[in-house]
C-alpha cells in the first residue's frame, strides 16, 4: 500500500506530552459517564474540506499541496484520493466521513454520465470502508456549485433545475444507503434569494416541501433507516437562506408536516452567522428533541462569513458537549469537522495538526463538561431557579389547566413577589472553575 502522509498513527500521550503528533486529550478508550471518549465524540471528517479544498479564497488560488492529486477530473484520479483518504483517517483514529457527491466523483456532461462515476468511486470507497472499519456519518447532494443550482436547486424558478436535482439527491440517497450511511444532511446553500424583487417566496417553500416530501417517500421505497438532517445557516452564498436558523428550519418543518422525518445538523459558524451562539442553536434543537449532528468547526467573529475554522475554543467545545451529554448523548450523529486550514497552512501534514487540535478541544470539552455535571451546581441552580413552579399552581399552568381568571384572583390578593437574582457572574466563575 501507498503512504501518502509521512506522519505516524496519532497515539494519546497526555497532557505533558510536547509531540504536536500526538493527543494530549482525546484518550479514545477513556470512560467518561460510563461510555468512551470515543463512543461520546463520534469524530467525522470531512471529504470536501480534507481532499478537496484547494484553500483558495476570493482574492487568489489555490494553495493547498497534493501531491497524489493529479488535478484532473478522471474517474481514476477521483479513486486514487479516496485511498489517501482513508489513510487520513486510519491515521487520525478519526471514525466517520461525511461526502457530497460531487465530491467524491466528478460531474460530468450529463446526470447518466455522472451517476456511472459516481458508481466507479462509490467501489472503492465500500472496499476501504471494509479495510478499515470506518463508516460514512452522512452523505449529501452538492446542489450548489454548479452554474445551473445559481438561481436555487429545490428552490429553483426553473422546473427543469428542479428536476435535475431531484434525480441527484436520489442518487445520493442511495449511494448513501449502499456504503451503509448513517444519516442523509441536506443543507440549502441556494436555497433562497438575492433579492425578493424576482423572488416567489411562498412557492419557492412550498415547493421544498414538496422537494423534502418526495425524499421522504423515497428513503421509505429503498429502506433508508438513517435520519434526514437539515443543517441551518442564514446567508452565504445566498443574501437569504431559508433554513436560517434551528427554530426557522423547526417552523418550516412543522407547517409543511415533516418534522418527525427531520433532525438539525448545526454547525457553529452558521449559528453565529445567524446572530446566535452555538449554545443558543443546540438549545433551540434539543428542546425540540431534533439534535441530529454537529458540524463542528468555529467562525472568525471578526470576518463575516463562514470561515470555517477548526474548533480550539474551550468554552465553546465545554458548551457542546454540555448540550450533548444533556441529551442523553448523539445517536447517529457525530461531531464532522466541517473546517478546513488557513490558506497559509498549506502543507500536508496541516491537517493533522488541525483535526489533532479540534480532536483534543473536544476532549477537553467533554471532560470538563462531566465535571461541571458531576458537581451538580449549576444545574441545581437552574432548578431552584424555578423551583416556585414546583407547586400546585405551577403545576396547574404547566398541565393548562389554569386561567387568567384564577391567576388575577391570586394576582390581587399576593404580595409583591420576591424575585431573586439571576447570578450571571456568579456562574460564570462557577464555570471557569472548571475550565
Ligand atoms: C456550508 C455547509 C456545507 C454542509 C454540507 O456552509 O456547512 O458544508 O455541511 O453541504
Ligand atoms: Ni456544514
Ligand atoms: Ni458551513
Amino acid at each position: 500500500m501507498n503512504e501518502y502522509f509521512k506522519v505516524p498513527k496519532i497515539k494519546y500521550e497526555g497532557p505533558k506530552s510536547k509531540n504536536p503528533l500526538a493527543f494530549k486529550h482525546y484518550n479514545p478508550t477513556e470512560k467518561i459517564e460510563g461510555k468512551t471518549m470515543r463512543e461520546h465524540l463520534r469524530f467525522g471528517a470531512a471529504y470536501w474540506h480534507v481532499m478537496r479544498n484547494s484553500l483558495s479564497d476570493p482574492f487568489g488560488g489555490g494553495t493547498a499541496q497534493m501531491p497524489w492529486d493529479d488535478g484532473s477530473d478522471s474517474v481514476a484520479n477521483a479513486q486514487k484520493r479516496v485511498g489517501v483518504f482513508f489513510e487520513f483517517l486510519e491515521k487520525t483514529g478519526i471514525d466517520y466521513y461525511c461526502f457530497h457527491d460531487r465530491d467524491i466523483a466528478p460531474e460530468l456532461g450529463s446526470l447518466k454520465e455522472s451517476n456511472k462515476a459516481l458508481d466507479e468511486v462509490v467501489k472503492v470507497f465500500k472496499k476501504e470502508q471494509k479495510r478499515t472499519g470506518k463508516k460514512l456519518l452522512w452523505g449529501t447532494a452538492c446542489l450548489f456549485s454548479h452554474a445551473r443550482f445559481s438561481q436555487g436547486a429545490a428552490t429553483s424558478p426553473n422546473l427543469g433545475v428542479y428536476t435535475h436535482a431531484a434525480g441527484q439527491v436520489k442518487k445520493a440517497m442511495e449511494v448513501t444507503k449502499e456504503l451503509g450511511g448513517l444519516g442523509y444532511t441536506f443543507w440549502g446553500g441556494r436555497e433562497g434569494y438575492s433579492t425578493l424583487w424576482n423572488t416567489d417566496m411562498k412557492r419557492e417553500l412550498d415547493h421544498l416541501a414538496a422537494f423534502l416530501h418526495m425524499a421522504v417517500d423515497y428513503k421509505k421505497e429503498i429502506g433508508f433507516k438513517g435520519p434526514f438532517y437539515i443543517e441551518p445557516k442564514p446567508k452565504e452564498p445566498t443574501t437569504h437562506q431559508y433554513d436560517s436558523d434551528s427554530a426557522a428550519c423547526l417552523n418550516f418543518l412543522r407547517e409543511y408536516g415533516l418534522l418527525e422525518h427531520f433532525q438539525l445538523n448545526i454547525e457553529t459558524n452558521h449559528a453565529t452567522l445567524a446572530g446566535h451562539t452555538m449554545l443558543h442553536e443546540l438549545t433551540v434543537a434539543a428542546g425540540a428533541k431534533r439534535l441530529g449532528s454537529i458540524d463542528a468547526n468555529c467562525g472568525n467573529e471578526l470576518i463575516g462569513w463562514d470561515t470555517d475554522q477548526f474548533p480550539t475554543n474551550i468554552y465553546l467545545t465545554t458548551q457542546v458537549m454540555l448540550s450533548v451529554l444533556g441529551m442523553g448523548g448523539l445517536k447517529t450523529g457525530g461531531l464532522n469537522f466541517d473546517a478546513k486550514r488557513r490558506r497559509e497552512s498549506h502543507e500536508p501534514i496541516d491537517l493533522f495538526y488541525a483535526h489533532i487540535g479540534g480532536m483534543d478541544a473536544f476532549a477537553r470539552g467533554l471532560k470538563i463538561a462531566a465535571a461541571i455535571r458531576k458537581d451538580g451546581r449549576l444545574e441545581k441552580f437552574v432548578e431552584k431557579r424555578y423551583s416556585t413552579w414546583d407547586s400546585p399552581l405551577g403545576s396547574k399552568i404547566e398541565k393548562g389547566k389554569s386561567s387568567f381568571k384564577e391567576l388575577e384572583k391570586i394576582a390581587l390578593e399576593q404580595s409583591e413577589p420576591d424575585l431573586a437574582s439571576g447570578r450571571q457572574e456568579f456562574l460564570e466563575n462557577l464555570i471557569n472553575d472548571f475550565i
